[in-house]
């Protein structure tokens, strides 16, 4: 698909002058270096970039990327669509990971092109480069900057890189290939001092972050024969500890289905009243693919690791995620 759509993409790209980027809610390394990463490439051909970090706060641990500082702290509703002719829309399944605040609309007036790696993509602009077997957006930007013929500078390299590292759960998940390995070789030898990247996202903590661990740790049931463990965080127990909406750790399902046994590890947590964010990741996503769970319940994602908001109390919530994956997989029934 890369290959059709490449030179399509890039017709697109010449024909504009002012080009919108953004980064989706609560977003990840593959969202952040993967917009930077875009808009490294675009001012390299002279276009107008504007970067939006769209609903939340960005990561301090983003704090060194190349360009960080370029990004708009604005969101979709906040910026005037007009002055733009193209938006490129980049690691979101759908149109509320533009923004969630309020239905995302597009003017007339404005192409759109959709560049994502979510098998759950609604495919909702007019040109969509959807590539479901790539673990990250970054690597498919990475093939398409190759097919583009384009020079990838150490910083390009450096934003593409943490965007794979992390989508990939360090190279460990089941998603990682060859070819994304491959890709990564090519980025190390551009940018000798990726590590430096890493580690910095990896070790830019806040003590919060270890009081939501602590609070999550401390908040975990088993349910359908104890193979599904799932930590149910409480608005009020958020308050409590005065824990920040960007201190939610996404990491606690990792951490729970690391447990052997554990085969689905769900980390639930009530981030406003009566709303619920549940994330779901699995030991073995042949055996239990998540993507199916979430998408049951409204979400989506991949199929070792997806996600859905519950509009509910956090222990309806609970039930209805237990009664969901008994409905889905019947050996898992209570
Ligand atoms: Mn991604």
């Amino acid at each position: 698909m890369i290959e059709k759509l490449a030179p399509q993409i890039l017709e697109e790209i010449k024909k504009a002058q002012n080009i919108l980027l953004h980064c989706h809610p609560s977003a990840d390394a593959d969202s952040v270096g993967g917009a930077l990463a875009m808009m490294h490439v675009l001012e390299g051909m002279d276009k107008k970039v504007t970067v939006i970090r769209g609903d939340s706060e960005i990561s301090q641990g983003f704090a060194i990327l190349p360009g960080i500082k370029k990004i708009l702290p604005k969101n979709f509703f906040e910026i005037d669509l007009a002055q733009f002719d193209l938006f490129i829309i980049q690691d979101s399944a759908s149109l509320d990971r533009i923004s969630c605040i309020a239905p995302v609309v597009f003017p007339a007036s404005l192409k759109t092109i959709n560049i994502d790696h979510h098998i759950t993509n609604k495919n909702f602009a007019e040109i969509n480069l959807v590539e479901a077997t790539y673990p990250a957006t970054c690597q498919v930007l990475y093939d398409l900057f190759v097919a583009w013929n384009v020079a990838i500078t150490p910083e390009i390299a450096k934003c593409l890189m943490l965007g794979m590292y992390s989508d990939t759960g360090g190279f460990s998940f089941q998603n990682t290939k060859s070819s994304t390995l491959a890709s990564a070789a090519d980025l190390a030898k551009i940018a000798p001092d990726f590590t430096s990247t890493l580690s910095y996202m990896d070790n830019s903590n806040t003590p919060g972050v270890i009081a939501f661990e602590a609070l999550a740790l401390s908040s975990v049931t088993l349910h359908c024969h104890n193979s599904v463990a799932i930590s149910a965080v409480s608005y009020d127990a958020l308050q409590e500890k005065k824990i920040k909406k960007e201190e939610i750790f996404v990491g606690i399902a990792n951490t729970l289905k690391s447990v052997i046994g554990w085969e689905i590890g769900v980390k639930m947590v009530e981030d406003e009243p009566n709303k619920v964010k549940a994330s779901f990741r699995t030991r073995d996503s042949g055996k239990y693919d998540v993507s199916k769970i979430a998408a049951a319940l409204g979400g989506g994602g991949h199929k070792d690791a997806s996600g859905a908001t519950l509009k509910t109390s956090l222990n309806e919530a609970v039930k209805k995620v237990v009664e969901t994956i008994g409905s889905i997989y019947p050996d898992l029934k209570e």
